[in-house]
This record gives C-alpha cells, structure tokens and sequence, in this order.
C-alpha cells in the first residue's frame, strides 16, 4: 500500500476519471472507435488494440509500455485498411483530459507479414514520426504540447510521412504527463495498412522497441516541474529515439565535421578530441546545447557541462 500511496495522491482529482487513454480515431477522414477497457473483451471487434486501464504507466520500462498491454491483438481484431501515406490521423483522448504539462509522440511500427493481428507489440521496432514537448515558455510555467492537445479537443493530429513504405503497421499515440513524478505514460495502438507509401525505409538510429525506448533517467522522464531549474529552463527534451527522417537529411548532405574519418578505412576512427572547456552560459541543467541542426546557445550554467547524447542532442548535464 505505502508504494502505491504518492502515486494515487499524485492524481487526485476532483473527477472520477483523472487518467485515461485513446478512445477514438479519426483517419483519412472517417472515424473508428476504440477499445473499452471497462468492457467485457468478448465481443470487441476495434482497429484499437485491447488495453486494460486509464492508470498510467509509471515505469519507463515497463512490459506494458508498447501499447498499455500485454501486446497482443484482439480474438476480433480489425485493421484501419487503405490509409493512404501522407495522411492525417488523429487519436482522441477522454474528455476533457486532466493532465497539461509534458510531450506528444506518435510511432510507428512495420508488422513482418500481411497482417499485424497476432502480432505481438513488443516484437515490434519503432520510429517516432512526430514529438512535440515544451511549446513555449519555461518548464516550470510555459504551454506544452499535452495543453495543445487537450484545447484541441483533447486530440491529438500526426500526418503519416509520405515516405514511409506500404504495409501493415501499428500506430502508437502517447502522452506523457510530467505534473508528477515518476512521469505518466499514456500509450494506445492501433492497426492500419498503409497503402501508397515511399521507399524511405526507417534507419537503425531511427528504431527501438518498447519496452527499450526510454529509460528511468532519461531527462525528459525525470524532469522536476517544481525545482529552481525549472523556472529558467526553455527547452525540454523529449524522450526516445531521433525523429524518422532526421538522421537521412543528416546522410542527405548535411554537414559532416571536417574532422570525421573517411568511411571503409578499416582502421578505427580515431577518439574525438577533448571538449573546450565551457564558457559560463546561459543554457540550464537538462536544457539542449548542442547537435545536428541545433542553432541555439551552447554554454551550460555553471556549473552544469555541454554532454552529447547523439549526434542530434547534446544537453547540460551536472
Ligand atoms: C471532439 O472529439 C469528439 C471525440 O471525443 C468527437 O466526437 C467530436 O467530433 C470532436 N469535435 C470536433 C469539433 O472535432
Ligand atoms: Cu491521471
């Protein structure tokens, strides 16, 4: 009881359903409804993948993160057929949803045979198509993309990329919700096809499973709201893997550092040299200072350092 206590207290809220999930998708136009996870399971025939609870999910690597399930399908599963890449999606949450601070991400998923029924979710590689997090403003007050989401009709809207290969895919919404911590994950899937697609197939850098796509210390997982930092922090990084797409522009002509070794050399690359040390800036603990396409302040507040999470994110860390 006592390890279930802040989480409950945490969440306390006057209504009765202070979490929630995706209930309902609008794709290409026409609507679909979704589980009900207060309903018998008998019966159910959704594009929605079966899901058990509105509690969140409050560990980063929890068995359930995929989908908010065990990852199966449904005895009467269906599939979202002939949606066309390039088109819109748009998940709904429960009205009005509760919780306005922390990111929206959608991902997809390619399901090896003809169909993703039987498929199970965390067999499944995943590429984000589309992540929004600190709108504007600071941590501590500023909007985030989950206040978005609730003044759009507690919806959330991802254009499927026109590049992404036909197939049968499961789409996965998600919202995080950072009012609290642990961090609370809300993750839903769904079954489409895909039809029309490109050739841009997603990178390895692009994919993670799930569990396996964020981790417990993830600085957009443990984020504090309510600390010092948070009062001058503007930027926030969002969990999970680099946007699809971005690591092919980065191969597309981008510029690479001088200093990187010709490719197919056979001999290892040689280390990187030593970081300068950094100049007092301005950037707080957590907040973006570096990486590919990143143009904004570099220098950490003391006495935070400029670490390098990949080649697109670099962030002030202690
Ligand atoms: C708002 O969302 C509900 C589903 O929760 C949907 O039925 C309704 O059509 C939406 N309204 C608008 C204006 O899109
Ligand atoms: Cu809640």
């Amino acid at each position: 009881m006592w390890q279930l206590l802040p989480i409950a207290l945490a969440c306390l809220t006057p209504t009765v359903n202070a979490h929630g999930g995706v209930l309902s998708y609008l794709i290409n136009g026409k609507s679909y409804t979704g589980w009900s996870p207060y309903n018998t399971p008998t019966g159910q025939s959704t594009i929605q993948r079966p899901w058990a609870t509105y509690d969140p999910i409050t560990t980063a690597t929890s068995a359930n993160i995929a989908c908010n399930d065990d990852g199966t399908s449904g005895a009467g599963q269906l599939t979202a057929a002939g949606v066309p890449a390039g088109s819109k999606i748009t998940a709904y949450w429960n009205s009005v949803w509760p919780h306005n601070t922390g990111p929206m991400l959608t991902y997809l998923a390619k399901c090896p045979g003809s169909t993703c029924t039987g498929v199970s979710a965390k067999t499944l590689q995943w590429f984000k198509i589309d992540q929004a997090g600190l709108v504007s403003g600071t941590v501590a007050t500023g909007t985030w993309a989950a206040g978005q989401m609730i003044n759009n009709n507690n919806s959330w809207t991802s254009t499927i990329p026109a590049s992404v290969p036909s197939g049968n895919y499961l789409i996965r919404f998600e919202t995080i919700a950072l009012h609290s911590l642990p961090a609370q994950f809300y993750p839903e899937c769904a079954q489409i096809e895909i039809t029309g697609g490109g050739s841009r197939a997603p990178l390895a850098s692009e994919l993670v499973t799930f569990p396996g796509g964020y981790g417990s210390s993830d600085p957009g997982i443990t984020v504090d709201l309510y600390g010092n930092t948070a009062k001058t922090m503007t930027s926030y990084p969002i969990p999970g893997p680099p946007l699809y797409g971005s690591g092919g522009s980065f191969l597309q002509g981008n510029p690479v550092p001088t200093s990187a070794p010709p490719t197919g050399t056979g001999a290892p690359p040689p280390p990187p040299p030593p970081p300068p040390p950094p100049p007092a800036g301005t950037v707080p603990q957590y907040g973006q200072c570096g990486g590919i396409g990143y143009s904004g302040p570099t220098g950490c507040i003391s006495p935070y350092r400029c670490v390098k999470s990949n080649d697109y994110y670099s962030q002030c860390l202690a």
